[in-house]
């Protein structure tokens, strides 16, 4: 059969009419499910509608993959150990532009879309934000027809799930695999060979050159898993390919003829732990060699994937960084950069000039954080255990490159040390941001404020030495599922006054500043918010028996529980309230509702007490019926990303409230803005650019900023010091001592208290809590206006344009990958 015949099978793949969708639905039950579709069920239909959504992609998926390859375009590769991909049915039907078809096919089954998808398990391949991220980019990439590809690892175990017993955080395995996942496409025949271990070994080449090789490597094969990602109605279909690891036989032929069949097995089993779980800390880097041997292990197949590609093209090795450009998400790939050099050096006999030109003009990574105790390091011991050839390669361009810092500036040997890509000491290792710093062309920070502190501090020495190298891309989030799709109310209220063009140039959400007055729309506004109060009103009660009126204020912050995210400063809040109110009922004006939800790191003890704290402060508030007229606080246990769909439309308040300078950006506060929620917030990350946007006067800041938390630091702050001129924020604490909210036991939040005393409040809670109760205060006479809210809710949404990840992808492609969007073939 011709290429032109077949064509007419990708044509064939399904009608994308309801009567079309009611057939294939019918079909998938027999074929896929073997079951009666008289007898369907919400499972049998989310399955079968995926495989019928499936069915339409995969023909677009394929051209979509032809016309990179027919055109030769240059494509991106982006590298990211984490994709959040949450739930796909209802964002495969909106991009198939097939919403409102699917609904009426489902009709017929007697369900909804919403019903269907509730049988999906959320794709939790990511920690937070960074794996969130990745895939905002690739909706974004696919809806731009931006050539790429997204890559990382198929866990079979995701970011775990959290159950709440006592209180507090129990964490179980993320099973999400178990009943299959229609999305995916396994390819059995298309594995790539990867080695670990071994030795580095030097041999004289037939040309007499002096060589090196890798040898004695273990193996282990990468199977590719294929997750497809339409564009918005555009029929562009892009591929996130994810690898499976496999034993490189099902026995080690070697140990099975010895007899040792049991040890071959064990062999097998150990491989596949490559892929089983994700590691679930955005805080540590953890140092595990299993960890080492994830990163390595895609890294490896992805390269190796791509190289078969561009050779297909048969074009020098030096046309490389003008066909790929390879995007490293944080340093967790950036093993990349040795293994590029080992390939076309060991492999492909290229010369170490040769080779590093190559390199240096192929990779660009992003940096997501400015902890210090986040920036990965390896063992060098461990390193050359497992990959002991890259030891010597990144051996070789670290000397290369302090050569070139000394001619740079001769003399400065501390400048030497502090740059090496090998930190020396009694346990030498090595440092992989600076690796990603030498072997990249770009490096770019995730907000403006964050462009610029890292180069006020961790990256301060490279900046002189490679100034043009610094850049940022303020992150953003797709529009499609983060307001289209999420809060279809508002959606559709916004596309009644401005027309449907918002949801691929998010910036025309600007027209609707001139109705941010409009008394009759802003009643149709209150609705639309009502509405998706009372979405999360039946989710919360249903889900997790939760009880939150739809009239109060959601004052909501969800995000992964850490110190320098302050949660605490907001349930310092809460007490503050609550003393008020014992005081006096009539002394809170309006009553709210604190929602809280997010995942501490199973090792993160002060994380998992500070969720105890949480639960334990609202057991005490919900129950005291002197308070509970006006103060509630729900905390919704296992945060993700189909929860947060649900949320962040039904959210009045956001909080946003990190220590000015700790926040790369944050992702979470688009979404929110977007939506209409009101922020709450420091002048941090996003934060400062959400002000910019909306207005200051649009927005509730309060606190430090980032030079005077600096300032402040510098000058010796004290946290003590600020609490005896604070009877309320006295009284706060000493019910969290005197075990008010610990059943009478004084010890238990002792941890927190000393971490905001003993260990000096090193994320300067207490120093912005007067700051932040005040701008509470004023908030509440904003709302009990409602006419103003509501102005400044619309104000909020008009201003989230700049926000969406289709902005933030054509920076990237303009003005650092170097890609354009395709044309459509016609
Ligand atoms: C090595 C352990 C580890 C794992 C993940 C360290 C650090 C991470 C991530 C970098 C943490 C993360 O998700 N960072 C967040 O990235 C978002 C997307 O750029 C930003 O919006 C957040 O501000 C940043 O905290």
């Amino acid at each position: 059969m011709s290429t032109k015949d077949s064509d007419v099978v990708l044509e064939e793949m399904g009608g994308l009419d309801s009567e079309s969708l009611v057939e294939s639905i019918c079909q998938h039950h027999l074929s896929n499910l073997g079951r009666d579709y008289g007898r369907s069920d919400k499972f049998s239909l989310y399955q079968a509608l995926a495989y019928s959504l499936r069915d339409r992609l995969v023909g677009n998926w394929i051209k979509t993959q032809r016309s990179y390859y027919n055109r030769s375009a240059k494509s991106v590769y982006y590298l990211s150990l984490e994709f959040l991909v949450g739930k796909s049915l209802t964002s495969n039907a909106i991009n198939l532009g097939i919403e409102k078809e699917t609904e009426e096919a489902l009709g017929k089954f007697g369900v909804t879309l919403e019903d269907a998808e509730s049988a999906e398990v959320d794709a939790g391949l990511g920690n937070g934000g960074l794996g969130r991220l990745a895939s905002c980019f690739l909706d974004s990439m696919a809806t731009l027809g931006i050539p790429g590809y997204g890559y990382g690892i198929r866990y079979e175990y995701g970011i775990f799930k959290q159950a709440i017993e006592n209180g507090e955080q129990v964490e179980l395995p993320d099973d999400w695999l178990h009943s299959g996942n229609p999305w995916e496409f396994r390819r059995r025949g298309f594995v790539f060979t990867i080695g670990l271990y071994g030795r580095e070994e030097k041999y004289t080449h037939d040309d007499g050159s002096l060589r090196h090789r890798w040898t004695d490597t273990a193996k282990v094969m990468a199977m590719p898993v294929d997750m497809l990602i339409p564009g918005y109605k555009n029929g562009n279909v892009i591929n996130m390919r994810l690898w499976e690891a496999q034993p490189a036989r099902r026995f080690n032929l070697d140990l099975f003829n010895s007899g040792d069949y049991i040890r071959s097995m064990e062999d097998a089993v150990k491989t596949e732990t490559i892929s089983k779980v994700l590691y679930p800390s955005d805080k540590l880097s953890e140092g595990r060699e299993l960890r080492l041997v994830q990163q390595y292990f895609f890294v490896s197949a992805t390269i190796q994937d791509m190289l078969r590609r561009f050779e297909k093209i048969k074009l020098d090795f030096s046309e490389l960084p003008n066909r790929a450009v390879v995007h490293l998400n944080e340093t967790h790939p950036a093993i990349a950069i040795p293994e590029l050099m080992r390939i076309l050096i060991d492999e492909h006999m290229l010369n170490w000039d040769q080779a590093w030109r190559i390199c240096r003009r192929t990779f660009a990574y992003t940096n997501h954080t400015v902890m210090p105790e986040a920036l990965e390091k390896w063992s060098l011991d461990m390193m050359r255990k497992v990959l002991p050839r890259h030891v010597s390669i990144i051996f070789e361009i670290n000397r290369r490159f302090l050569e070139d810092v000394k001619n740079c500036f001769p003399g400065d040997e501390e400048r030497l040390s502090r740059m090496s890509i090998i930190e020396e000491g009694e346990y030498p290792q090595v440092r992989m941001a600076w690796l990603a710093v030498v072997g990249s062309f770009t490096v770019n920070g995730v907000s403006t404020l964050h462009g610029e502190l890292i180069k006020k501090n961790i990256f301060y020495d490279f900046v002189e030495m490679f100034p043009g190298r610094f850049t940022s891309v303020t992150n953003g989030i797709t529009p499609r599922r983060w307001l289209k799709q999420c809060n279809i109310p508002l959606s559709e209220l916004i596309t009644e006054k401005i027309g449907k063009g918002w949801v691929t140039d998010l910036s025309r959400l600007h027209q609707l500043e001139s109705l941010a007055e409009d008394e009759e729309f802003q009643n149709r506004w209150y609705d639309c918010r009502l509405k998706a109060k009372k979405k999360l009103v039946e989710y919360a009660q249903k889900e997790y028996g939760l009880y939150m009126p739809a009239d109060w204020m959601y004052d909501v912050q969800v995000k992964r529980i850490h110190e320098y995210k302050r949660q605490v400063l907001n349930v310092l809040h809460a007490i503050t309230l609550y003393c008020r109110l014992k005081k006096d009922p009539s002394s809170v004006a309006v009553p709210r509702v604190k929602i809280f939800a997010g995942k501490a790191a199973p090792g993160y003890f002060l994380a998992k007490r500070i969720i105890r704290l949480i639960n334990s402060v609202g057991a005490v508030i919900n129950s005291d019926s002197a308070v509970n007229h006006k103060l509630r606080i729900a905390f919704l246990p296992n945060y993700r990303v189909s929860q947060a769909e649900y949320i962040i439309p039904a959210t009045d308040l956001s909080e946003q409230i990190s220590l000015a300078g700790t926040e790369a950006s944050g992702t979470g506060n688009m979404k929110f803005a977007l939506n209409g929620a009101l922020t709450i917030g420091t002048l941090d990350g996003a934060n400062i650019e959400i002000m910019e946007e909306v207005g200051r006067e649009n927005i509730f800041i309060f606190g430090m900023n980032a030079d005077e938390v600096e300032k402040r630091k510098h000058e010796g702050y004290v946290s003590g010091d600020v609490v005896g001129g604070d009877s309320e924020l006295a009284e706060a604490l000493n019910l969290l001592a005197d075990g008010t909210f610990s059943e009478g036991d004084r010890d238990f939040f002792a941890p927190i208290l000393d971490s905001l005393f003993a260990e000096g409040d090193q994320y300067m809670t207490l120093a912005d809590y007067r700051a932040y109760v005040d701008a509470q205060d004023a908030l509440e006479q904003i709302w009990l206006d409602r006419k103003k809210w509501l102005k400044m809710s619309i104000l909020n949404t008009a201003g989230s344009g700049h926000f969406s990840s289709d902005r933030a992808i054509m920076e990237y492609a303009t003005s650092i990958w170097g890609v354009h969007p395709m044309e459509k073939e016609s």
